[in-house]
């Protein structure tokens, strides 16, 4: 017992420039967060993760007699140090900490270069500074420590240590982010919060793995030919073109405004004899109105629904298709539309890196991304700046771009928890039972939004462009959560719980869109999904896109929506995955399946179409092609 121990200390005691490196490492990874200004979002558990990434990188070094060992400090040393430069640098420019994904969009980097100079400070060769230091110390104490030469025995007995705390410490401090924001690490939606909650090494070694896993360890590359079937599949089911309405509104602005958890049940309801969506139930009367309009998000969330209703295409089946897929080459709404001399532009007030934005929008051709940086914070509400605030400053940018112009607004304030921590709208409407409840903070959250959007038309009459844009505004994802669904129930039914059937068919969002000469308006009953608006809005505004999953809801009736947890429907029936049950949504009693296999099959090729299409970035391959 006593050699053991007598075996630890001593293997712990003859490595001094081993701990010069982990207190190197430690002051170069807090001081990095102190940069990205997140220190205030980290947490004990950040503390640790630094130390843990800072022992794993030690316990290789434990494995070399001093003189190989000095040189393997170097050389990580200065790996972590460029990857801490390039962290802030980057950060300098795009508010954001690099992934490997960039190495797909080098171009941006090109896009940047001039200013790339001038983002380097002076101050930056501090990261460097300890290469001087360390470099006098070791001739202090290099003969000291070659004379005490650990044995290999022993140096194995600190490796092993090392590694164990490495791991543990790791460990916890990961487990304790998942804990607090599940599925981050897959999602990766907001890579600084990673950085201050497990350190910037652990963050990029996360990274890195998904990238590899991702890009290099793919199984097999997809074949010449099914890669071919795969976008004659696309090109022939685009090809249809429309009769009805196909370029009638081309030379027209076009304003989409994605509202933060708009559930579909809020529209025309009231609760207690109050509305819940006064000015949205208004506009609804003049509007075109789709009643069966489902959400098609996965754990991309908002970001999700921005990528169906500007691509048309399914979500990635796992993680984000906005951070693992940013380096792809798209064809969107944004695109074709810029194609016809339109100004496109995206407005939402939140961190430019939050879902990986400032990348991806470039990815879908946005001109112009006016993220929190560009809007004056005057007024928080929610999550961020107030809607309120937002939509007027939002009409003010609207009206100094040229016209025609697309303009992409993704709303904030009803985000969950729907707390109001600035108690600014406790008052707005009395939710009766709700009063105290996740569903009546999230009513009194959507009333503000309504408000707000009262606010928005307004402003947009009063500077004209009102009537001359056409505007669209459609929920994100759901709003309630599973774990509440019986307040749900009480609210939808008046009853106790909901099936999976009512569950299910009730994962709908608002979705209206409102046309400047008011000829188009009514109710569309047919089951529509997000991945209908770019296709719609494509044959609007005689544009011929040729990769897009859903379809023009003004020219084909024929309903049919899917979703990544396996559901799906058309305008008779809907399939819930969770009870393996095809069900006639007239009646909402089971069918049976055999019947019905063509729906089975549809789901499944449009899945596999759309997965092929983002996972080999067949529009790239195509382009590669070509040339
Ligand atoms: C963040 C906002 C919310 O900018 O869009 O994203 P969500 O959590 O709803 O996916
Ligand atoms: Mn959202």
């Amino acid at each position: 017992m006593d050699t053991i121990k007598n075996r630890i200390k001593i293997s712990l005691k003859l490595l001094p420039d081993v701990y010069i490196f982990i207190a190197i490492v430690f002051i170069k990874l807090i001081s990095l967060n102190i940069v990205l200004k997140v220190l205030n979002q980290s947490t004990i558990y950040s503390i640790i993760g630094i130390l843990g990434s800072a022992f794993l990188f030690a316990s290789f070094l434990c494995l070399f007699k001093f003189r190989v060992r000095i040189i393997a400090f170097y050389i990580i040393d200065l790996i972590i140090s460029l990857v801490i430069l390039t962290d802030v640098v980057y950060n300098r420019y795009f508010l954001d900490v690099t992934s490997a994904a960039l190495i797909k969009q080098a171009g941006l980097v090109g896009e940047v270069k001039d200013s790339v100079n001038a983002l380097f400070k002076p101050w930056d060769l501090l990261y460097f500074i300890d290469f001087i230091v360390v470099a006098v110390l070791y001739k202090k104490i290099k003969d000291k420590i070659v004379e005490d030469e650990l044995k290999l025995a022993r140096r194995f007995t600190s490796f092993a240590l090392f590694i164990i705390f490495a791991f543990t410490f790791n460990y916890q401090s990961v487990k304790a982010l998942e804990k607090r924001q599940p599925g981050i690490l897959k999602t990766m939606y907001d890579k600084k919060y990673i950085v201050s909650n497990i350190g910037s090494i652990n963050f990029h070694i996360f990274d890195l793995y998904s990238y590899i896993t991702r890009n290099v360890l793919k199984i097999k590359d997809i074949d010449e030919i099914e890669a071919e079937n795969t976008l004659n599949w696309f090109e022939e089911k685009n090809s249809n073109r429309a009769l009805k309405y196909f370029g009638q509104y081309k030379g027209k602005n076009l304003i989409v405004v994605q509202l933060e958890a708009f559930q579909g049940f809020v529209l025309n309801r009231k609760l207690n004899g109050v509305e819940i969506t006064p000015n949205l139930n208004k506009l609804a009367k003049n509007s075109l109105v789709f009643e069966n309009y489902y959400y098609q998000t996965a754990w991309g969330g908002t970001s999700d629904a921005e990528f169906l209703s500007n691509v048309s295409l399914l979500p990635a089946r796992e993680g984000s298709v906005y951070y693992q897929y940013a380096g792809n080459l798209y064809d969107s709404l944004a695109k074709e539309l810029k194609g016809q001399g339109y100004f496109t532009s995206v407005m939402h007030a939140n961190r430019p890196g939050f879902w990986n934005r400032t990348n991806m929008y470039k990815a879908l051709g946005f001109d112009d991304y006016e993220s929190e940086q560009n809007f004056n914070i005057d007024e928080i509400q929610g999550m961020g700046l107030s809607d309120k605030s937002f939509f007027i400053q939002a009409v003010e940018k609207m009206k100094g771009f040229n016209n025609p112009f697309y303009s992409f607004l993704i709303t904030l304030s009803s985000h969950f928890p729907y707390k109001d921590y600035q108690n600014k709208i406790a008052d707005i409407m009395d939710v009766g039972e709700f009063e105290g409840d996740t569903v009546g903070d999230y009513l009194k959250a959507v009333k503000y939004t309504d408000v707000a959007i009262g606010t928005f038309i307004e402003e947009l009459k009063k500077s004209g462009l009102w009537d001359n844009s056409i505007v669209v505004f459609y929920g994100d994802h759901a709003a309630i959560p599973y774990e509440k669904k019986n307040k749900l129930a009480k609210l939808l039914y008046g009853k106790n719980d909901l099936s999976t059937f009512e569950w299910v068919t009730n994962q709908k969002v608002v979705m209206m869109i409102h046309f400047p000469d008011e000829k188009i308006k009514g109710v569309d009953k047919s089951t529509a999904g997000q991945m209908d608006l770019y296709p719609t809005l494509a044959n609007l505004y005689g544009l011929e896109p040729k990769y897009m999953l859903g379809r023009d809801l003004l020219n084909n009736n024929e309903g049919f929506i899917l979703t990544r947890d396996g559901n799906f429907a058309d305008n008779n029936y809907v399939y819930l995955k969770a009870e393996d049950k095809l069900v006639e949504i007239k009646s909402g009693k089971e069918v049976d399946k055999s019947k019905h296999q063509d729906l089975f099959e549809r789901y499944k090729t449009y899945t596999d179409k759309s997965n092929k299409m983002i996972e080999y970035d067949l529009l790239n391959y195509k382009t590669d092609d070509e040339k």
